[in-house]
């Protein structure tokens, strides 16, 4: 048997749902239940917050998961990942109020920058030799210039419309990030197996929708 954790509603839900269906693993979900099990796989089905995935997979509560790389590796698990799934694509970037002068991230230099990502963040400043102030914020990153609680923002993007609704142009992009489907470090030899014959199924599905 294998447990499977997936975020309960949300931007990676559908899609996750979809992927496993289309693998030919049926199930009744409803959306008031917060586990369900396969009829002809063995396959426990567990629907989570995305931000408790990567722990829950790497403490083994859970023995695979669906999330967001931006998660994983913000959560410190990167090792987790087996497959990417191709989905969900977005991608996280520095950003400023569209008037200010940005000629290249020294701009950054001293400046204070909100996120919900300040380990990715982080490491990604200190690459480029930029010390700033980061603001840890769990959402609507992109008030706080507004607001006057930071010069510049670090945010997951994918059409732009956000940034451009809230007066802000996108200077870096710091980490791409898709969905991907993560691993406990400890499986037995036969829930191996049984990932094996789950990530085959996962790349057939791909490779019939190029
Ligand atoms: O409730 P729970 O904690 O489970 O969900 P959540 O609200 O934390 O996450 P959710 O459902 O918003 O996103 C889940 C995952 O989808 C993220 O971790 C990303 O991997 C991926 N993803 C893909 C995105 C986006 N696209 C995206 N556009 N996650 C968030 N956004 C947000 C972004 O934060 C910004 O506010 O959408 C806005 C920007 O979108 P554009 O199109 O205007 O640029
Ligand atoms: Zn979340």
């Amino acid at each position: 048997m294998l447990r499977l954790a997936i975020q309960k509603s949300g931007r990676l839900s559908e899609d996750s749902l979809a992927l496993i269906r289309e693998c030919g693993i049926n199930f009744i979900s409803s959306s008031y239940k917060l586990k369900t099990e396969a009829t002809n796989f063995p396959l426990e089905i567990l629907f989570l917050r995305d931000d408790d995935i990567p722990g829950y997979v790497q403490d083994g509560v859970a023995d695979l998961g669906i999330v967001g790389q931006n998660v994983l590796v913000e959560a410190g698990f990167p090792g987790l990942e087996v497959e990417a799934l191709g989905f969900s694509k977005c991608r996280l970037s520095l950003a400023v109020p569209r008037a200010d002068a940005y000629a290249s991230i020294d701009a950054l230099q001293g400046k204070n920058i909100a996120t919900s990502y300040p380990n990715i963040l982080g490491r990604y400043l200190a690459e480029n030799g930029v010390q700033a102030h980061l603001h840890t914020i769990s959402g609507s990153v992109e008030i706080a210039p507004s607001i006057g609680l930071a010069e510049a923002i670090c945010d997951i993007v994918s059409s732009g419309s956000t940034l451009l609704g809230n007066g802000l142009r996108e200077v870096e992009t710091v980490f791409r990030s898709e969905a991907v489907l993560i691993a406990q470090p400890n499986l037995t030899a036969e829930q191996k197996d049984l990932l094996e014959q789950l990530r085959f199924r996962m790349q057939a599905v791909r490779r019939a929708k190029r």
